[in-house]
């Protein structure tokens, strides 16, 4: 079997439908502190209620299951974390190393764990981010997944687990809501030209940031996972780009669809954290390690998320 820590995130629905879609659905069990709000996202097989950091429960869970591969995903995002930076630092860090522990004592055979070019500050250079680099990240979810990275390189160094990550940009998907990243302007854009609304975006028009559609983070993911483990040279994170575009790019792309569509800027608090990321990033060493190489970009992005978000919501 396969196990899915956070399994009702943005990442999470899409990683668990596509770890089904791959093997049989019964084998991937769906877990997250609170049941899925529809309950039609995951009912293609096994869900269970776990807080992981509730270690005793993770444990009955690993002992029951005895997985093969753990994706653990759940944490605060950006935004959230900056406003509960206790809790966020106590999920995050404690709950890695709950999975870490834990796979490292029950022998499970790999785990999958998401970084973020959040792990990288406003002093690390800001185009072509390279993989080894500068990296003073200065929000405190950044901070928990630098030293994350620096976890999951420790365990598979002293102990053999085959632990590997990837510093996602900022994800787009049209099966869940916008939640807590800073990124998710870029989601909440696509539903409000949907909807025939107009958009206020919390960031300035030309701020660039990484992003990539949804099906290409799970393309990576997966084959990162299925890579042969001696082509995994990097343990602690692979940096992951596939494009770069601000608001006013994202916008004009939706306007080639919806011609009315119209959008005003009103930046917040999340402008500070944009501003320390960077714009683009140097992802040749999951190139040349194992394949990597992106499908989407804004143009073909922007079709799919419209087309699917204006096919009638399932009943
Ligand atoms: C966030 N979507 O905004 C996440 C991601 C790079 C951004 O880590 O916090």
């Amino acid at each position: 079997t396969v196990l899915v820590i956070g399994a009702c995130g943005q990442l999470g629905l899409e990683l668990t439908a596509a770890l089904r879609q791959r093997y049989q659905p019964q084998n991937v069990v769906a877990a997250d502190v609170r049941p899925p709000k529809n309950p039609e996202t995951l009912a293609g097989g096994p869900f269970e209620l776990l807080d992981v950091l509730d270690k005793d429960r993770l444990e009955d869970l690993i002992r029951q299951y005895r997985p093969v591969q753990v994706y653990h995903l759940a944490a605060l995002l950006s935004a959230t974390a900056e406003k509960d930076p206790m809790f966020a630092w106590k999920l995050n860090m404690d709950g890695l190393l709950n999975v870490l522990n834990l796979a490292v004592q029950y022998r499970v055979p790999q785990v999958y764990w998401p970084s973020s070019i959040a792990v990288f500050g406003p002093d690390t250079p800001r185009e072509h981010t390279p993989q080894t680099t500068v990296m003073n990240p200065n929000t405190v979810y950044g901070i928990s997944k630098l030293a994350g990275e620096q976890w999951c390189e420790w365990y598979h160094r002293h102990h053999g687990l085959d632990v590997r990550s990837l510093r996602y940009p900022g994800l787009i998907g049209y099966k869940s809501l916008p939640g807590g990243g800073t990124t998710d302007y870029a989601v909440d854009i696509y539903h409000k030209a949907v909807a025939g609304e107009n958009f206020e975006c919390f960031l300035k028009a030309d701020t660039y940031l990484p992003m990539m559609y949804m099906p290409d983070a799970l393309k990576a993911t997966l084959d990162l996972m299925h890579a042969p483990a001696d082509r995994i040279k990097v343990r602690t994170s692979y940096n992951l780009g596939a494009m770069s575009f601000s608001p006013a790019k994202i916008t004009a792309a939706i306007q080639q669809e919806i011609p009315g569509f119209q959008v005003s800027y009103a930046p917040d608090g999340r402008q500070a954290i944009a501003d320390s990321w960077p714009a683009s990033i140097d992802d040749s060493a999951a190139r040349a390690d194992w394949g990597w190489a992106p499908e989407f970009d804004l143009a073909k992005m922007t079709q799919d998320m419209l087309t699917h978000l204006k096919e009638p919501v399932v009943a």
